[in-house]
């Protein structure tokens, strides 16, 4: 198997932590998405990281990946009702990277072309996303679940972007949630560097 991924995406972070934790055996192939590589318009059309490579066939996207190499070994998915509770969260953790990713590229826009009603949405459902997390902090629990995985790279690129939301400050129960997991070797791995 072969992962093809950019060190500093949020999503790609979530299976390589994945990768480390489990143990798996996959080489990595580390690509530049903006720099239109072919290796990885080859594997997936849509030219987005990650993308696994799995003999002859192609896996995307990253909860699609993660749920494929989590299937490999002892799930982190549990069976039956519970399965769709730590999916709906490893769509939270997702969607907090989706809309941090958008309101940050406004910004990189000339700035007589920001479009400020789509940041502000978009920082708002960030905000909101953070504040249903605390709400729920204490029964989301440890060590890395399927939810846990999106969460927690979700928060990780709230640092790396949105440093300046100050989000610990706000939100203390899921700030004392998310430090076991930045004492992990696979999160110190993965951490982005700026
Ligand atoms: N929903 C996708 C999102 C992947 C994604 O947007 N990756 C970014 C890097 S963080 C990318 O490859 N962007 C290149 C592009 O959109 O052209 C997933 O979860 O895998």
């Amino acid at each position: 198997m072969k992962l093809i991924y950019s060190p500093t995406s949020p999503y790609a972070r979530k299976v390589r932590i994945l990768i480390l934790e489990k143990g798996i055996d996959i080489e990595g192939v580390a690509t530049v998405p903006f720099e239109d590589e072919s290796v990885l318009h080859d594997a997936n059309p849509l030219g987005k990281v990650p993308a696994l490579v799995v003999g002859e066939t192609v896996i995307y996207d990253s909860p699609v990946i993660c749920e494929y190499l989590d299937s490999l070994s002892k799930p982190w998915l549990p069976n039956g009702q519970a399965a769709w509770r730590q999916k709906t969260l490893h769509a939270l953790g997702d969607g907090i990277i989706d809309a941090v990713l958008t309101f940050r590229m406004e910004r990189i826009r000339p700035q007589e072309q920001w479009w400020d009603f789509w940041a502000m949405r978009q920082e708002n459902a960030t905000v909101r996303a953070l504040q249903h997390l605390e709400s729920v902090a204490d029964e989301l629990g440890g060590p890395w679940k399927f939810g846990n995985l999106a969460i927690a790279c979700g928060l990780g690129y709230v640092d790396l972007r949105a440093s300046d939301m100050q989000w610990r400050d706000h939100m203390p129960k899921l700030a004392k949630w998310l430090e076991p997991f930045e004492k992990l070797e696979s999160w110190k791995a993965t951490t982005p560097q700026t």
